[in-house]
């Protein structure tokens, strides 16, 4: 048993902390540690530092300490604090979007030569779907135009009008609810600004209104990332299912390996294309080859669409570096942890940062060029090889875990499963199976990890227990990858874990699927940025129902929601109508009142609410009531309207 089973229940990370001790570094779980005992007004969300008067503390004990300086009451600071918390993972992952967006245009104009559309279908279909012709038309003439149109998103400032996909994609029923809250966005930049205006010292201080302009900026956090989601496809390809390993034995003692991290894949993808063609300069350099693993989202857009293996997920990256084996880990933007650089100086092991708003002190920066994508990547793949011909074989210490991995699905390819079963109606599959009581309804597990809760732990009993009672699941993010470390992203999984009815699904899917392996205990479908897939999934299965969103059996967990883009995400889940559980203490509860808006009075608006429950068994028990609940109106439901059609 290790002494490291409270920090994660991963156990190819045990050895790798055993050997963090012996060397002296202190890893994040170290670190979380001596952040305790944490201060209970920055925890609940009523610490002020909006403006250098600041930090104000909520002191209801003191004579005038019920407020701040400025007089801001708790459900202010509180509705404040979370919102910018919104505008932060909103802004993330809108900016991702528009640099795919701008990749794009380059490309369709034929400036950025290393890249090529990969994906005419569905570039067909998103121009279908946001009003582009198509008929007649170049291929490179629509993508310019569906191009522009994304840019659009961020450009757009006449309030009058309002998001593109948002619009093509989200059921009128929905789009009515969230224009008659005054939530529904024109531009994307145009919302956050305003935000921030909003949030300033001295401006709004009604708590209802701050946390609608909150709820519009998360819609762009949607916005953002179905366009994406939609034009990374479109460039690099549509998932479609892959085998291959997880954790950290996916590195190889005798070979170059690089790590890809971070979030947005262009440059990514060229590190794989480029690895391909330079296998023989790493085995001139005495490696058996250049292997490839992914951290994190990137990891995930690659597992997707090239199958890349996966190292391991947000808290534990340290870990692949303290291996000893990793030779460079290249790092693109978002939760990139500034030690890794740390870590990297007790090995060869260069970090190479290449986006211009993430550097790391110390590290290399490669400035990514896309116009010489080529190039860039090739240049950083030479560096792993001079890393790796400094390496010391002799303190090479890889954990020799890894998981087999059923991954690749997103929406396309899992309707072209469905689709053999019901080639017209391919969610009537599902449909079927949750009318007949046979699964109760469908599961999204999504997030990150959080240093609060042991690592993974939670993500495990809720996908377990979840899937034991006959839900089907979605997973996506650093949750995904938690689920593929831990060995439940198989078909063999699906043996060990699930209800006999999710059993039966699975068998009668496996039996026509036409993939070399069963169907894995979960969907994996794709990075954070990806969630829109879940979404529209949602949407199309609705729709195939005959339901309201909000009527769905349909509910999503953050078990270890950490970033500001998992506030925002839940936050879009919300006024989806989905029921949302966040596995720690919600930014909102140091206002009663906050609280209450989006745990209770959000239901009754939009449909959707969230739900902390750090339990991960009394979460899956509530979620799977939700469940219940919504399949039993649903059922009430057609009764009254077939009793009325009767009479
Ligand atoms: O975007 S799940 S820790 S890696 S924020 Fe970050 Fe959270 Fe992981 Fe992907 Ni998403
Ligand atoms: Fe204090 Fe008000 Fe400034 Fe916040 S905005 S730090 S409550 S004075």
């Amino acid at each position: 048993m290790s002494e490291f089973e409270k920090y994660t229940i991963d156990i190819a990370a045990h050895p790798m902390l055993d050997r963090a001790k012996e060397l002296g570094f202190l890893t994040t779980f170290d670190r979380a540690k001596a952040q305790e005992p944490r201060c209970t007004f920055g925890n609940t969300g009523i610490c002020c530092r909006i403006c250098l008067q600041g930090p104000c503390r909520i002191l209801p004990k003191k004579p005038g300490g019920n407020k701040g300086i400025c007089g801001a009451r708790d459900y202010t600071i509180v509705a404040r604090n979370t919102v910018r918390y919104i505008a932060g993972g909103a802004a993330a992952h809108s900016d991702h979007g528009r640099e795919i967006s701008e990749a794009l245009l380059h490309t369709a104009e034929g400036h950025f030569k290393d890249y090529q559309i990969a994906d005419t279908n569905k570039l067909m279909y998103v121009a279908k779907n946001i009003g582009v012709e198509t008929e007649g038309r170049e291929i490179n003439a629509i993508a310019k135009e569906v191009a522009n149109a994304a840019l659009d998103e961020y450009r757009r400032i006449d309030e009058n009008e309002e998001v593109t996909w948002l619009k093509s994609y989200i059921p009128e029923n929905t789009l009515t609810i969230w224009r008659k809250t005054t939530i529904m966005p024109t531009g994307i930049n145009l919302s956050l600004a305003k935000l921030l205006h909003q949030t300033h010292v001295g401006n709004d201080s009604d708590p209802i209104n701050i946390t609608f302009g909150g709820l519009k900026a998360a819609l762009c956090d949607l916005d953002g990332s179905h366009l994406a989601t939609d034009l990374s496809d479109i460039l690099f390809g549509t998932g479609v299912p892959v085998v291959t390993e997880a954790n950290l034995g996916a590195i190889k003692a005798d070979k170059v390996n690089i790590a890809v991290h971070g979030h947005n894949p262009l440059l990514s993808q060229m590190v794989v294309k480029a690895a391909k063609e330079m296998q023989e300069e790493a085995k001139a350099a005495g490696a058996a080859g250049i292997n490839l693993v992914g951290i994190c989202c990137t990891g995930n857009e690659v597992l997707m669409r090239e199958g890349v293996a996966i190292a391991t997920n947000f808290a534990t990256q340290e870990l692949a570096v303290l291996t000893g084996a990793m030779d460079a880990m290249v790092v693109d933007v978002q939760c990139i942890m500034p030690s890794l650089r740390s870590v990297a100086e007790c090995f060869q092991t260069k970090i190479v940062t290449t986006s211009p708003i993430m550097k790391i002190p110390g590290s290399y920066h490669y400035g990514f060029d896309e116009a010489h994508a080529m190039d860039s990547a090739k240049e950083i793949i030479r560096l792993a090889i001079d890393a790796y011909k400094q390496r010391d074989q002799a303190i090479v210490n890889i954990p020799n875990v890894t998981n087999k991995v059923v991954a690749g699905f997103s929406l396309e390819a899992m309707l072209n499963i469905f689709k053999k079963v019901n080639p017209e109606h391919p969610l009537r599959v599902i449909a079927d199976a949750i009318e007949a009581g046979e699964i109760k309804g469908v599961a999204a597990l999504i997030g990150c990890n959080n240093r609060k809760v042991t690592h993974n732990y939670n993500h495990t009993i809720i996908a377990q227990e979840l899937a034991e009672n006959d839900v089907l699941l979605l997973a996506g993010g650093c949750s995904a990858q938690a689920h593929a470390l831990s060995g439940m992203m198989n078909g063999e999984a699906v043996q060990k874990y699930a209800g006999e009815g999710l059993k039966k699904f699975f068998a009668r899917l496996n039996a026509v699927s036409g993939l070399t392996e069963d169907l894995p205990l979960m969907f994996h479908m794709g990075s954070c940025v990806d969630y829109s897939r879940m979404q529209l999934f949602a949407n199309l299965l609705a729709a195939e129902m005959g339901l309201d969103l909000a009527e769905l059996p349909y509910a999503v967990s953050a078990p270890e929601a950490m970033s500001e883009k998992a506030v925002a995400i839940g936050s879009w889940n919300v006024c989806c109508g989905n029921p949302m559980h966040v596995g720690v203490n919600g930014p909102t509860v140091g206002s009663q009142l906050v609280d209450d808006v989006v745990t209770k009075i959000a239901e009754d608006v939009f449909g959707g609410f969230f739900f902390w429950e750090p339990d991960p068994h009394k979460a899956s028990a509530r979620m799977i009531d939700i469940l219940k609940e919504r399949n039993w109106k649903n059922v009430m439901r057609k009764k009254a309207r077939d009793a009325k059609a009767a009479n």
